[in-house]
């Protein structure tokens, strides 16, 4: 069997997605998912101008040799936009493998261990008012797991809160917007907002929270031990992960489960931090970690140490991506929770796709491969638009901060 021609489809309906198609000799295809939010292009250049020669002739059927060609031949490893170009390559083979054997992709991974995926959804608000009814509306939807973001007092914008009742989209266009931070009104508003989220939502509804990156260790420790009454289901990303032993920081002063890794691309951004438990789950994901491949190797790593998954799944990861995390979610025997930030019809029409959403579950198709394709067609209406990640700045001195 041969890879007789591969393509990049870049399109932007209501945001950017990169999407690989890889074409064989047998008339069966994949499709793999390569969007890098703020940095698109740059994946596009790294598999037209030096994946896609080298894919030309080889057997699809060697996943993981064309994996460890790609990670091992670039000489320059490991970054975010080399591990999704090798993430979209290895999606497509996996996607074409399971079309050969013609079952769903999660048989071909170990079968079904679960009746369906639990997700969480996003509830946002401008204020505590806003963000508890967007809770309870979400937990009247059938939702077992809800994150809750809201504007902070004294904030013009913060993350994760569109102000609209439009989905909340980071990206925007032309120059990066700056938003600005302050910690201080941060940790005095979000204890009191979980205290009424919880006391609205009652006991049993699983509730999350994303700091984004933006506090010290041991603010976050203060945080994680504020929240504790509330019993969250995991606080994320509370501090910047390049220095995974500061976490220990946090653990030492609290027993709020953590969640990290939406922005890490391989193993070893996790190594420590799974092997020191310092977390609780890992948010890794199919498109930014190097595809099935890979992340089934860091899902059994933080299997040894109690770790449970969280994959990521925002709307700057496209249909593809959560089509084949949903396929990884039924088969991974250390699951914990999938993000579910619901595409618009608008996205959602130009990938058709057999995963569907039923009272706080989500379900992967039955069809062979991954289950979601891409309409060429319709994709092309949509040409691709820049569009930039906010950055931070301290609100008091506009010293650049995390966002
Ligand atoms: C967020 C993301 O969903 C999350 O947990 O951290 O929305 C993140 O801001 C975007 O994926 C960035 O592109
Ligand atoms: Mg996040």
């Amino acid at each position: 069997m041969k890879i007789t021609a591969a393509r990049v489809i870049v399109c932007s309906p209501g945001r950017n997605f990169v999407t690989l198609k890889i074409e064989t000799d047998q008339g069966v295809y994949g499709v793999g998912d390569a969007t890098l939010n703020g940095r698109e292009l740059a994946v596009v250049s790294y598999l037209e101008d030096h994946v896609i020669p080298c894919l030309i002739g080889r057997d699809p059927q060697q996943i993981e040799d064309i994996w460890q060609y790609l990670y091992k031949g670039a000489y320059w490893r490991r970054g975010p936009v080399t591990m999704s170009a090798i993430a979209a390559v290895d999606t497509a083979l996996w996607d074409i493998k399971a079309k050969m054997a013609n079952m769903p992709l999660y048989q071909l991974l170990g079968g079904r261990s679960r009746t369906g995926v639990m997700v969480y959804g996003h509830a946002n608000g401008r204020d505590t008012a806003e963000t508890v009814d967007e809770v309870l509306r979400h937990k009247e939807e059938g939702y077992l797991a809800i994150r809750a973001q809201s504007g902070v007092p004294g904030l013009n914008k913060v993350y994760g809160v569109s102000g609209t009742n439009r989905l909340y989209e980071p990206a925007d266009g032309n120059l990066p917007s700056e938003h600005d931070w302050s910690t201080e009104k941060y940790l005095r508003h979000t204890p009191g907002l979980f205290e009424a989220v919880r006391e609205a939502v009652g006991p049993d509804i699983h509730l999350l929270h994303d700091v984004h990156h933006r506090l010290t260790p041991i603010e976050a420790g203060q945080l994680g031990k504020a929240l504790e009454p509330m019993r969250l289901f995991w606080m994320e990303d509370p501090t910047p992960a390049e220095n995974q032993d500061a976490f220990q920081w946090i653990r030492h002063h609290t027993t709020t489960p953590i969640a990290v890794g939406e922005i890490f691309n391989s193993i070893w951004d996790c190594k420590a931090l799974i092997e020191k438990q310092l977390i609780d789950y890992i948010r890794t994901t199919v498109v930014h970690a190097g595809g099935i491949t890979h992340l089934r190797r860091i899902a059994d790593l933080a299997s040894i140490y109690q770790v449970r998954t969280g994959c990521h799944g925002a709307t700057d990861l496209s249909p593809v991506c959560m089509g084949a995390a949903l396929h990884f979610d039924t088969w991974v025997p250390n699951f914990g929770v999938q993000e579910f930030m619901p595409h618009s019809e608008e996205m959602l029409s130009v990938f058709p796709h057999d995963y569907r959403f039923e009272r706080g579950m989500m379900h992967c198709g039955e069809s062979p491969g991954h289950g979601v394709d891409i309409d060429e067609k319709l994709a092309a209406k949509y040409p691709y638009q820049r569009a930039y990640l906010p950055v931070n700045r301290l609100q008091h001195d506009g010293t650049l901060w995390n966002w």
